[in-house]
Order: C-alpha cells, then sequence, then structure tokens
C-alpha cells in the first residue's frame, strides 16, 4: 500500500506514534510518505521506502494567522496525485482531519478517492478539540472520516461522550519497539548519573500544566528526604523555569538533573529506577509504556487511560491526581526494597510486552485494507 501520513513532527506522543508506525509500515513492505512542516524528530529517512514531503506555509503580512490548513490541504492533494497514495493517515485531530477531508473532496473532483483514517491521541479530544471554538469542526472532521481510531478505551469513551459521533470508533493502543528497550544495557552509564546507593527517578514530557511537573517536583521531594536519590527531568515546556525555581528554593536542585530534549529515551530509561507520570490528563501514557519496556516501573495518577497501560499494585501504582502523598508512599514502597523494586521491574517489562509493535502495526493494516475495500464498493 501507499500510505500518507499526516503527524505533528514533535517530540509529542502522537508524532512519536506516527513515525514509528510509518517505519514500521515500511519495514513491512508498504511505501509511506510523510506530510508535515518539518522532519518528524524520530524519523530516520533510512529506507527508500520512506518519505518525507514539507509543508511550506508563505509568510504574508496581511495573515494574522497563517493558513496551515490551506498548505497542507494542497500539499496532501498534490502528494496523493504524484505518488497515487491509496490512502491517508491523520494522526490528531486538529487540524490535520480538518485538512484530510478537504483534500479529499478537492480530489474527488478530479475522479481520485482517497480514504482518511483519523486516529485521536488525546489532547484533541480532551483539551482542545472540545473547547467551543473548534468543536463544530472536529466532530465533522470525525464524522467525515473513513475509519476513526482512539488509542485507549478511555479516550473513546471521551470522543463519544464529549462529541456527537456517528462512526464507530475502533480502539488501537499505543505500542513499542521492544527491542530498543533492553531491560538493561551493558553501556548503561548509571554511574555517570548517579551514585550506587541513589536510586534513580525519571520523568519525561513536555513539561505543560497537563503533565503536573510540580507533582512530579513534590513527590521526588519526599523521596529524597527518605533515602538518597536522583531525579531526571526529561524535557522541555513552559512550566521549566517554575520547576527550576522550585527546585532551587527547596534546596534539591542539586539533586535534579535537567535533560532538555533528548532522542536517547532508552538510555536514560535504562539507567532509571522509577518513572513518574502524574498527569492531569493522559488517553495512554506512552511515556510510561517506555519506561515499562526498560524495566521501569510507573507511579502515576489515574487520570484517561493511564490504567490501561500501568497495572495497579503489578507495574507501578496509580493515584488520584494531586494526590502527592499516596504517590510518594508507592513510591517509597517500591524503591526501598530491592527485591521488591526487582519484581516491580521485571513486572513492568512483561506488561510491556502487550504493546508489542508487531502486535499492534498488524491492526492499523487491517483497518487501511478494511477502509479501502469498503470504500471501494461504495
Ligand atoms: O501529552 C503529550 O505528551 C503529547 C500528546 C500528543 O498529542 O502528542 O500525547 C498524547 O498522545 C500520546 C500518543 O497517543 C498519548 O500516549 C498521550 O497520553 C497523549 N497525551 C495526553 O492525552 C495528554
Amino acid at each position: 500500500m501507499k500510505i500518507g501520513i499526516v503527524c505533528y513532527p514533535t517530540f509529542g506522543g502522537s508524532g512519536v506514534v506516527a513515525t514509528e508506525l510509518g517505519l514500521e509500515l515500511s519495514k513491512r513492505g508498504h511505501e509511506v510518505h510523510f506530510i508535515t512542516y518539518n522532519q518528524p524528530v524520530r524519523l530516520e529517512l533510512i529506507s527508500n521506502n520512506v518519505h518525507y514531503h514539507e509543508v511550506n506555509v508563505p509568510e504574508y503580512p496581511l495573515f494574522h494567522y497563517q493558513p496551515y490548513e490551506l498548505a497542507l490541504s494542497s500539499k496532501l492533494v498534490d502528494m496523493v496525485k504524484l505518488y497515487k497514495i491509496d490512502i491517508l493517515h491523520v494522526h490528531y485531530a486538529i487540524p490535520h482531519a480538518y485538512a484530510a477531508y478537504m483534500a479529499k473532496k478537492m480530489l474527488r473532483e478530479e475522479g481520485i478517492f482517497v480514504p482518511i483514517v483519523t486516529t485521536l491521541h488525546g489532547t484533541d479530544i480532551t483539551l482542545v478539540g472540545n473547547h467551543p471554538f473548534y468543536k463544530p469542526a472536529v466532530t465533522f472532521s470525525i464524522n467525515k472520516s473513513d475509519a476513526v481510531t482512539a488509542v485507549s478505551e478511555s479516550l473513546k469513551n471521551d470522543t463519544l461522550r464529549l462529541f456527537d459521533i456517528k462512526r464507530e470508533i475502533n480502539v488501537v493502543p499505543n505500542f513499542i519497539d521492544l527491542t530498543k528497550y533492553h531491560d538493561h544495557f551493558n553501556d548503561c552509564q548509571r554511574s555517570m548519573m548517579a551514585k550506587p546507593e541513589e536510586r534513580i527517578v525519571t520523568h519525561i514530557s513536555n513539561l505543560r500544566p497537563v503533565k503536573r511537573v510540580q507533582d512530579v517536583i513534590s513527590v521526588f521531594y519526599n523521596i529524597q528526604k527518605e533515602m538518597p536519590a536522583k531525579l531526571m527531568l526529561v524535557g522541555e515546556g513552559p512550566e521549566r523555569e517554575k520547576v527550576e525555581l522550585r527546585c532551587k528554593e527547596l534546596g534539591i536542585y542539586e539533586k535534579v538533573v535537567f535533560l532538555g530534549k533528548s532522542n536517547e529515551i532508552d538510555k536514560i530509561l535504562c539507567y532509571s529506577d522509577l518513572f513518574l507520570l502524574p498527569s492531569e490528563a493522559e488517553s495512554f501514557g506512552l511515556a510510561a509504556l517506555e519506561a515499562m519496556s526498560s524495566s521501569v516501573p510507573v507511579i502515576s495518577s489515574n487520570a484517561g487511560g493511564i490504567s490501561e497501560v500501568n497495572k495497579q499494585g503489578v507495574t507501578g501504582f496509580l493515584s488520584n491526581v494531586g494526590d502527592v502523598d499516596d504517590m510518594t508512599k508507592n513510591a517509597l514502597y517500591i524503591l526501598k526494597d530491592e527485591k521488591r523494586l526487582n519484581t516491580f521491574k521485571a513486572n513492568a517489562r512483561a506488561e510491556a510486552k502487550k504493546f508489542d509493535l508487531h502486535t499492534i502495526v498488524p491492526q492499523y493494516e487491517a483497518i487501511y485494507e478494511d477502509t479501502l475495500t469498503k470504500c471501494l464498493v461504495l
């Protein structure tokens, strides 16, 4: 199949999933075309089955906002025609599903038919899409997609609750390439990051308010009062300055390593003992799955779909959003006992195996095939 993938090219989970999906599809013999405004951060153009087409939005001073959707729709039309793309898979409803629908309509005028699969990732439904300013357009473009997927049961239910949806929504969870996340690297370089007696606690996110990074700091502050520990904070975002300030105020700045944006998540996770994800909202929690794949137990909130990946008392613990005391208690329970920590580590890795890309990617392939068959019949 020739598959066009539209996504955000940034470090966010939806872009990562879309990129990893495209790469795996290309390994499985499909021709994949990424159509986006920058080369996706995890995309290495190593295969001649993978193409990247940049969407350019010319600046024009008359426009207060540059019309990205328009440029994207036009690019989609051109690329579908040029490469004879069979199907478009758009990740994150806003504005991708809307732009794809416009492209589909334009192509239809020329007698070309291209179906659209839309994958809902989370904030496109729970935080942004639900805003009254966007809601009619998001509802319309979901209903007009030829197939719709959501990354968790929780997100599917949120979508059905918040929008007037007339389409079936298939749940296809986030997935992981288990070979990338080994149980233990030989070159783990733990000794460069912490002393042998220190436990390493890690948080990875885009440091947005929804991630509640201040709760990460509170939990870590409590942990390090009880035992030697270091915190690895990975990612960049609007909360970073406030977080740095708070660490200084609490006198723990020396124990917190700010690693910024990183493409070496697997290396960081390989020396981590515990992962913190106290998010306010989280449709799935790809970061938690990445941690678990590296045998790192997870202390998280119970928001959204996190419970579909982090299993209470098995791979870690879940608490109510903002309950940092409960999170601290659970973190110490795992960290204080070496044997228990190792059991949680093994459980985390075992649970992550359920989300192996070799199990999940074929689900997308089946949806493409089914959509193409149905659309050809109509
Ligand atoms: O929350 C993020 O870090 C970014 C966001 C995105 O849209 O890129 O992630 C969302 O999609 C991921 C991949 O499907 C999910 O694993 C995340 O849980 C989801 N984030 C939220 O729902 C807040």
